[in-house]
């Protein structure tokens, strides 16, 4: 009988004691709760776990930060066996020199993702292309039900934390009936919804609100229905705002119902620009426009940082 890659998976994460994580920069739900939920799977059963990454939780977590004890690495340390979750691209990873140092040193490299493919799956020991799900918890999920697992509330609430989040609670085009099953499940094993959801959905703090004043004082929406905004620096220097915005703001503005797609843009440092798009009011692939440029994501919802500063790119007139 064919291995499943849930099971190749399995065997691979077996043959080692110690094993790294790693997922994409600007961390979503998805990103950290596929990985932070795999890694407290693997330290059930006896192994190591190492957290990769130079980025700290975003707000989504607050309510458990204590249960998870986040302790990540932003240095090289040997591990036998490196997972990365939820990334299509090597450059997209919070440390991709780090992961050639691993590679280099001779350890095994894994992903599994539910991108639109690239060629990450050249480049790595096993990658499981989950293009069918609709998040990366998901595909996590999938592995502690071939592991027959029973896991613990935390590890729970953060793989259901994951899928909510990049299924916009089981609402967006991508969501499965699957996903439902999952989530159905993961509370049966003690998930928490409540908190995700108030955390996720549950209103903005101050700042965020008043950068969405701004943003939208900004807004333009052209006449086929692009809308356009953008976040400044200043911006988030005048609202004290220290995480990356775009992202939020972008689902944001995809609530608007004259809108076909959104673009944000927001000003990063030394002249770069994250560019988030949204497409959920029309059939548009902004995965694969923003793939031209580097990017990447899904059919509805992707992001890119493009080498260009936001006074440029604002200046650019719309003529669609
Ligand atoms: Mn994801």
């Amino acid at each position: 009988m064919e291995k499943n890659s849930a099971q190749e998976l399995v065997e691979l994460i077996d043959s080692a004691q110690t094993i790294g994580f790693m997922t994409h920069s600007d961390g979503d739900g998805d990103a950290f709760g596929s990985m932070l939920g795999l890694a407290r799977i693997v330290e059930t059963i006896g192994k190591k776990a190492v957290i990769f990454s130079n980025e700290s939780l975003i707000h989504f977590f607050d309510f458990m930060t204590d249960e998870i004890k986040y302790q990540p690495t932003s240095e090289y340390q040997p591990v036998d066996l490196l997972i990365v979750t939820d990334v299509s691209q090597i450059p997209r990873l919070t440390m991709p020199e780090v992961f050639e140092k691993l590679q280099k040193e001779g350890c095994k490299t894994a992903v599994i993702d539910h991108h639109q493919a690239s060629d990450i799956g050249d480049k790595v020991d096993f990658y499981w292309h989950g293009n069918d799900y609709a998040s990366a918890a998901e595909m996590v999920f999938a592995i502690t039900q071939q592991m027959q697992l029973k896991l613990d509330r935390t590890t729970a609430t953060l793989i259901l934390l994951g899928i909510e989040s990049d299924t916009l609670s089981l609402q967006n085009e991508t969501t499965k009936p699957e996903s439902f099953l999952a989530v159905a499940e993961l509370l049966r094993q003690g998930a928490r919804l409540q908190p995700i959801i108030e955390s996720i959905f549950g209103g903005q703090p101050i700042p965020m609100v008043r950068l969405l004043g701004r943003v939208l004082d900004r807004l333009k929406l052209s006449k086929s229905g692009i809308g356009v905004s953008y976040i400044t620096l200043q911006d988030k220097v005048d609202l004290g705002l220290s995480e990356k915005a775009s992202s939020g703001v972008a689902n944001f503005l995809d609530q608007m119902k004259e809108a076909k797609v959104v673009m944000v843009l927001e000003e990063l440092s030394d002249g770069i620009t994250k560019v988030s798009m949204r497409s959920n009011g029309c059939s548009a692939d902004v995965a694969r426009l923003v793939g031209y440029f580097g990017g990447g994501g899904h059919k509805n919802a992707a992001g890119v940082k493009l080498p260009v500063p936001l006074q440029d790119l604002i200046n650019i007139k719309l003529v669609v």
